[in-house]
């Protein structure tokens, strides 16, 4: 079974790491390729900070920071500390220890001039990931955030991460991505895939950045595959972080029902066959169901908890999705 996701960072993670775990325990032979957002990178210190191709792996590995869900469990701060003291570090953007020496490890490749496709390739081979990490793109494109008080652009991690979202945006800008083409193996991952998924991740910064790479979002559409997505909004209300705010800059309604029709069904050139949304949601469905998608209703907070019938929330979830794919287990 191939499976290839389009993913962002946290939700994407999440989601990823309970199919590959579900898939193991029910003794399928599957091929998993994660496409992630790289439009969050930035460059600190002259270190390549890549978040959420690094919270896919971390989650991956196993050694992800489990509260936050991003960044290193057991971390300390000690080369911030002295970063800091040479006046060097951003002060609202927290790098511990361990995750630095990712950052200083890729930079080392990147500046031999290997691509950032192969430095993860590298990155991801010291841990049994079971699962393929792809960035959409090995140039760099970085999602910028123009905002609408006029006061200037910021970098997206400066907006999402320092001004918490709170000061509205105008647009959000892909810097590079005109000239950017999806790294190698992304598009054959999607065209040869059996089953794509768009799990619960950011529809405008992360999933709407790897789509907005010349080609991908092309590649979704025309892949024999069937797509689904997982709606990362509940009750009018993401789960976590400011989706809301980005929905709102490009004028989509925090809906499940209006994040589906946003990404649009492929009977009317969307990319969508499926689309799962919470129970809270679930008046959603029938109104899905006239737009040509294939819809359902189910609890769609991803919870470890494992339940009387031996499958937790995210196993529910996964098993839905693949369901509607048309894959059973
Ligand atoms: P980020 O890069 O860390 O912000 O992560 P993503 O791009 O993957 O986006 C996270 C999105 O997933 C947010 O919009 C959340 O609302 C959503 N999300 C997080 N946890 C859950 C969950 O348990 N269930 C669902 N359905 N969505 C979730
Ligand atoms: N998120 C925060 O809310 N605060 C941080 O200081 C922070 C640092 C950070 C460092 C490395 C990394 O890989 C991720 C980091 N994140 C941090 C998470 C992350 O960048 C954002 O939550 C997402 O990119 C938003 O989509
Ligand atoms: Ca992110």
């Amino acid at each position: 079974l191939r499976v290839t996701l389009l993913a962002g960072g946290v939700g994407g993670a999440r989601f990823t790491r309970g199919l590959r775990d579900l898939l193991v325990r029910r003794g399928v032979d599957a091929e998993l390729t994660v496409v992630v957002n790289t439009g969050d990178d930035l460059w600190v210190d002259g270190l390549r900070v890549c978040p959420d191709l690094d919270t896919v792996l971390y989650t991956l590995a196993g050694v992800v920071h489990p509260d936050q869900g991003w960044g290193r469990q057991d971390e300390t701060l000690r080369v911030s500390a002295e970063l800091h003291a040479y006046g060097l570090g951003l002060p609202w953007f927290t790098l511990g220890d361990l995750d630095i020496a990712t950052h200083v490890a890729r930079t080392a490749m990147l500046r031999e001039g290997v691509p950032l496709s192969a430095a993860t390739a590298r990155l991801s081979a010291r841990w049994p990931l079971g699962v393929r990490l792809l960035p959409m793109s090995d140039q760099e494109v970085e999602t910028h955030v123009e905002l609408a008080d006029g006061s200037g652009t910021v970098h997206f991690e400066e907006w999402w991460v320092r001004l918490r979202a709170a000061v509205p945006a105008r647009r959000f800008v892909q810097v590079g991505v005109e000239d950017a083409s999806p790294a190698p193996g992304v598009l054959d991952a999607l065209a040869s895939a059996d089953v794509v998924l768009l799990p619960p991740s950011n529809p405008v910064v992360s999933v709407g950045t790897v789509l907005g790479v010349p080609g991908i979002r092309e590649a979704v559409r025309t892949t024999s595959a069937p797509v689904v997505g997982v709606s990362p909004i509940l009750g009018g209300a993401p789960v976590r972080g400011m989706a809301d705010a980005c929905l709102t800059t490009v004028g989509v309604e925090t809906s499940a029902l209006a994040v589906a029709r946003h990404y649009g069904s492929r009977r009317a050139s969307g990319l969508l066959d499926g689309w799962l949304v919470d129970d809270v949601d679930a008046p959603a469905v029938a109104a899905l169901a006239a737009d040509g998608l294939a819809a359902r209703a189910l609890p769609l907070l991803m919870g470890d908890d494992v339940g009387d019938d031996g499958r937790s929330a995210t196993d529910a979830i996964v098993l839905a999705a693949l369901d509607l794919a048309g894959v059973r287990l």
